[in-house]
């Protein structure tokens, strides 16, 4: 499980006020003494994360959070403030209660934060082994699923764990690219560029991904560089359902693939798999109304590697400036330095990496705050494809 991309793993959040029983908690489910225990307030301050496999749902990591309720002098509202960051990425939420019938206001909030932003939820009342005898016939928890354990002897832990591997489920977050699409022996044609950017020894992950997605499927898959598809596809004779190219080779590909074969990009498949490929199709059309000193943001999700900052903070900008011949702001943040809300009302379109290293998670809350402002987003492949014109043709195969 070590060897799985962590934008693969499947994140759960333990969230909850301080002393709950959180760090106990994730120890409990796995079994082992990572987070720190303490009955002072406020012991964890970074996140820890600890990865499981679930059954049903596959690699899992677990992410032990600060109270939300601290309040100590410097540190309390940074880490608080953490807790409010550990929602925005997670694909589930575990909140543990000790005493479901006096919950207060803070825990209140922070349920219904978790509602808003639609995170499947188990609530985990804990400390079964103090008071056996806990009345839980509050009307509140009629609207949740939960489960009362006791960290510390580990009663119904096994049944907590049932509860995620039925209740959390990733699909709905973890979407296809193709494999929904295709059927047994159809062929699939991948042309990749292999240059001095690309990693030593190995395909990049949205690559692998597809790949094992079609075999999957039982698909034929043809991989072939972007020097060789040319004479390649002139001796393939079958005709591929569809072609998948790097969005850097688009213009000079397109001109040459007749037009009845679909044809669409590694980017493209992935914004899909992140499942914002309809929003990323609709931002990308705020090209046509931007004026002169509006700001774009452009964001890339890993801090730095020397060719995506190329695209990123050269590339990209110029062919928008070229197109849309307007004086253009460009602001760049990288890693998980997203603006608030109120931050982003500034910017007229944002433009989001392909995400191949992030949860789609983590994507899909930062469009959804872009949708919230009524901000314009899109991804990279996205706009590649549209500067190039083609757009249409590179998304037909979904429609
Ligand atoms: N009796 C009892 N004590 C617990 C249980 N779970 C946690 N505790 C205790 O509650 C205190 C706070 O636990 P901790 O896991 O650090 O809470 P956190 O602040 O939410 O991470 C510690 O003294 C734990 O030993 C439990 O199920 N039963
Ligand atoms: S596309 Fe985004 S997530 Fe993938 S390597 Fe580049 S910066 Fe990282
Ligand atoms: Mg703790």
């Amino acid at each position: 499980m070590n060897s799985t991309p962590l934008s693969n793993r499947f994140y759960i959040g333990i969230f909850g006020k301080c002393n709950s029983g959180k760090s106990s908690l994730i120890n409990a489910i796995t079994n082992q003494q990572i987070a720190t225990i303490s009955n002072k307030k406020g012991t964890t301050t970074d996140p820890v994360f600890k990865a499981m496999e679930i059954p049903k749902i596959g690699p899992c990591v677990f992410v032990d959070t600060p109270g939300f309720d601290d309040t100590e002098e410097n540190l309390g509202e940074k880490r608080t403030r953490k807790s409010h960051e550990i929602l925005e990425y997670v694909n589930a939420a575990i909140f543990v209660l000790e005493k479901p019938d006096v919950i207060d206001k803070k825990e209140k909030e922070f349920l219904e934060k978790i509602k808003q932003k639609e995170i499947p939820l188990i609530l985990v009342i804990n400390k079964k082994d103090i008071d056996s005898d806990k009345k839980l016939n509050f009307k509140f928890l009629e609207n949740y699923i939960f489960v009362e354990v006791s960290a510390k002897t580990k009663e119904n832990i096994n049944s907590l764990i049932d509860l995620i591997s039925k209740n959390f489920n990733e699909e709905e977050t973890n979407k296809n690219m193709i494999s929904d699409l295709i059927n047994p022996l159809d062929v699939v044609v991948l042309v990749i560029v292999i240059d001095e950017s690309s990693p030593k020894d190995r395909l990049i992950l949205p690559q692998q991904q597809l790949i094992y997605e079609i075999l999957k499927k039982g698909g034929i898959c043809y991989v072939v560089k972007n020097t060789e598809y040319e004479e390649f596809l002139k001796n393939l004779n079958i005709k591929p359902k569809l072609i998948v190219i790097d969005s850097q080779i688009f213009s000079k590909i397109f001109k040459t693939i007749d037009d009845d074969i679909p044809i669409t990009s590694f980017s493209i498949l992935l914004a899909r798999k992140k499942g914002i490929l309809d929003y990323a199709i609709k931002g990308v059309k705020m090209l046509e109304k931007l004026k002169n000193k509006d700001k774009i943001l452009i964001v890339e999700s890993c801090t730095h590697k020397k060719k995506s900052c190329d695209i990123t903070c050269v590339k990209i900008p110029r062919w928008i400036l070229e197109y849309t011949k307007k004086e253009i702001e460009f602001e760049f943040k990288t890693g998980d330095d997203f603006p608030s809300e109120n931050e982003l009302k500034k910017y007229r379109l944002v433009i989001h990496c392909g995400g191949c290293m992030t949860t789609a998670k983590k994507i899909q809350n930062k469009f959804k705050i872009c949708l919230k402002q009524n901000v314009a987003a899109t991804n990279h492949g996205i706009l590649i494809a549209y500067l190039n014109g083609v757009l249409e043709k590179s998304i037909s195969f979904f429609k």
